[in-house]
């Protein structure tokens, strides 16, 4: 037996925002089939995962919700926590980077580098937004990319082409706070020398393809880093949200994001030490020789898993503490987009993992996202595919082939594995077939062929399909119920080795095969043997996969694009005579004040021209009573009597809610006289 272990890390995502599909594909649902698999190989494997907490990611959604980004990353770790573990992901540790332990390790390697004389602080020119006066981190300016011509590039990086450039190069750069065309201001910051360790990196990456076999994909973003040649790159940053810098002269900077992040993975496997209450166990897996690293992460990412990361483990090894191993393979995903087009939450494109598990089974959506995994380029999920997976391939092709197969065994044979007594070529076929999968499908898995190694087991269910239809079992129950008892022998064998060979990529539906086989999963290499013995008592066939309507991937559909609700309008449609029902008139503000003890409300008299009544209104934290005073305002006139706060109210004021919250009371000018009738 090898004594290596294996780290696997999936990449942390930002707690900015709730994990969608197009995350699963990328970076999660590979990892965990890959570390499933290999568990039931029995290898000593940790799997890493966490959330990233820091940069401006985060405090520009903070600052959308005028919250503080503390309260941005509690709702979103917690949220995407729960996301990955009702998908199934089985990580060892779910950590994140706010905790203390992330703080002390990204500052001991900061520190290392600090005092070692690495870092060159510079001198550099930074976009400053006059008006907000504040330096403006990357993602707050937005130009065109000096070289694509992309609109919409950060001050540094472009997401369309990837391009890393000199923010002086960004052409018509916009803050993105003000709208305003920021300066070019003078700061000073530390450098990470990553010029100087190209050529060892290009080393690095070279032998490591050599020996393990790295992506296409991956190589080629490697190799066009390369070519336009390593710059050195700032890793801190003006902004207060973050890991302080913890030398004099740092106020009000903080490690750059990327700096800490990859370091991530590192201090979550403390955390995940300390909580087994083994302090030092993270060192086996970080620090020893025998071990694999293996990062899962999507194209975005490479190049601070193939370049930055490795970069900073080279540099820290230069020292003279222990050393840390570098990512053995990287095998990084490209995009998965949603029906022919990009995720975006504004255009409401797409859908999270939390509102997805909420309609449909883990599982199904597992089988459909491996199955068309972006390993090679980028894929798209389309509703109407989900659809076909889930009918007719987990639910006619395996479900069917395990349902029928219980199902007969127990009305034929008490429910107990037949015995074997009269074995026919077909038969040994078969079990000859399923003795070779362990070995095929490992083949592609530790290749990181995910997509085919599952397609390889889906087609060891059409063929045990096949079996069962050739061998004619409700046939030969009759005729030659000895050839009756092998097909149904080997049928279950069958099913043990499906429900194993599939553990990775349906856990859920997995372990319900093995209680219906009231069995327990082996090792992955014996999986292929016989492993049912006859006599073994089972328990009844339940059903595996509920097949999905028309109507129900319909409706996903249609509300593609509307704001949630906006599909349901049409139902929600009134006659004219049913709007003619509410009176809307027009009624001038005559007096207004304050309620004592009420932050929302104000007391108005309003003139309806023959009639002036009191009405209570809701529009206190948005006007005064002098700023109402006086308005030609709508109201509802027949509405019933109502009470707010002890006192009358005849009639509702109308009012706009604007975005941020504000009333903005609907109003006509002087000129409409009182009562007059809105329609
Ligand atoms: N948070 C970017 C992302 O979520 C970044 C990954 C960090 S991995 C250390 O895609
Ligand atoms: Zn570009």
């Amino acid at each position: 037996m090898s004594t290596e272990k294996i780290l696997v890390t999936s990449a942390l995502p930002y707690a900015n925002g709730p994990i969608h599909l197009g995350h699963l594909s990328g970076a999660y649902l590979p990892a965990d089939i890959y570390v499933r698999y290999q568990r039931l190989k029995g290898r000593d494997i940790l799997f890493i995962g966490g959330s990233d907490e820091h940069g401006v990611p985060i405090t520009i959604s903070a600052d959308k919700e005028h919250v503080s980004p503390k309260v941005i990353i509690d709702r979103y770790h917690e949220l995407n926590k729960k996301a990955f573990e009702q998908f199934g992901m089985s990580f060892d540790i779910y950590s994140r980077t706010s905790l203390p332990i992330h703080h002390e390790t990204s500052k001991e390697f900061f520190l290392e580098f600090y005092n070692r004389g690495i870092l060159n602080k510079t001198k550099s020119l930074q976009f400053y937004d006059e008006k907000a006066k504040m330096f403006l981190p990357d993602r707050y300016v937005e130009g065109t990319c000096p070289n694509c011509g992309a609109e919409g590039a950060r001050s540094d990086e472009c997401e369309n082409c990837g391009a890393l450039y000199d923010p002086n190069s960004l052409k018509d750069p916009k803050s993105k706070i003000t709208g305003q065309t920021p300066v070019l201001k003078e700061t000073s910051h530390w450098f990470f020398p990553l010029g100087k360790y190209q050529e060892k990196l290009e080393k690095y990456v070279d032998e490591m393809n050599k020996k393990y076999g790295w992506k296409d994909n991956v190589l080629q973003y490697c190799r066009g880093w390369f070519k336009s040649g390593l710059q050195d790159r700032a890793v801190t940053r003006d902004l207060d949200w973050g890991i302080k810098v913890p030398v004099e002269g740092a106020e009000g900077k903080v490690l750059y994001v990327w700096f800490d992040a990859v370091l991530g993975y590192i201090s979550a496997t403390k955390e995940l030490s300390i909580q087994l209450g083994k302090k030092d166990l993270w060192r086996e897996y970080w620090q020893g020789k025998d071990t694999k690293y293996v990062a899962f992460i999507g194209k975005d990412n490479v190049v601070f898993h193939c370049i930055v990361f490795p970069a900073m483990l080279m540099a820290w090894n230069e020292g003279d503490k222990e050393k840390y191993i570098l990512p053995q393979n990287v095998p990084a995903n490209e995009f998965l987009n949603f029906e022919g087009k990009k995720f975006s939450k504004s255009r409401n494109w797409g859908i999270d993992v939390i509102d997805f598990l909420k309609l449909f089974p883990a599982d199904s959506l597992r089988y459909a996202l491996v199955s068309n995994l972006p390993e090679t380029r980028d894929s798209d999920f389309q509703w109407k595919e989900f659809q076909a997976r889930n009918n007719s391939e987990l639910a006619d092709i395996l479900g069917n082939f395990i349902n029928r197969t219980l199902t007969f065994v127990h009305k034929h044979f008490e429910g107990k594995v037949p015995q074997k007594v009269k074995l026919e070529s077909i038969d040994e076929e078969m079990l000859k077939l399923i003795a070779s999968y362990p070995a095929k499908v490992s083949a592609l898995l530790e290749r990181y062929k995910i997509k085919d190694s599952v397609q390889e087991v889906m087609n060891l269910a059409r063929a045990a399909n096949k079996y069962f239809n050739d061998s004619e079992p409700w046939k030969t129950v009759k005729a030659d119920k000895e050839k009756c008892a092998a097909t149904l022998y080997v049928s279950l064998q069958t099913i043990y080795t499906l429900a194993e060979l599939l553990e990775p990529v349906i856990p859920f539906a997995s372990g319900k095969i093995f209680k219906m086989l009231n069995a327990e999963k082996t090792l992955w290499d014996k999986c292929g043997e016989e492993n049912l013995p006859a006599g073994h008592i089972l328990n009844k066939p339940d059903i595996l996969f509920v097949k999905i309507e028309d109507e129900v991937i319909e409706k996903q559909i249609n509300s593609l694009g509307k704001a949630p609700g906006e599909e349901e309008k049409e139902d929600d449609s009134i006659s004219i005579d049913d709007f003619l029902k509410a009176q809307l008139k027009v009624a001038k503000v005559i007096s207004a004040e304050n309620i004592p003890k009420s932050e929302k409300l104000l007391k108005l008299k309003v003139d309806l021209g023959n009639e002036e009544r009191q009405i209570i209104a809701g529009i206190a934290k948005s006007y005064t009573p002098a700023d109402i005073l006086g308005k030609n305002v709508v109201i509802v006139a027949n509405l019933k009597p109502a009470k707010l706060m002890g006192l009358e109210s005849r009639g509702m004021v109308l009012a706009v809610e604007t975005k941020d919250g504000k009333l903005n009371v609907l109003n006509v000018d002087d000129s409409v006289e009182k009562g007059a009738r809105v329609r």
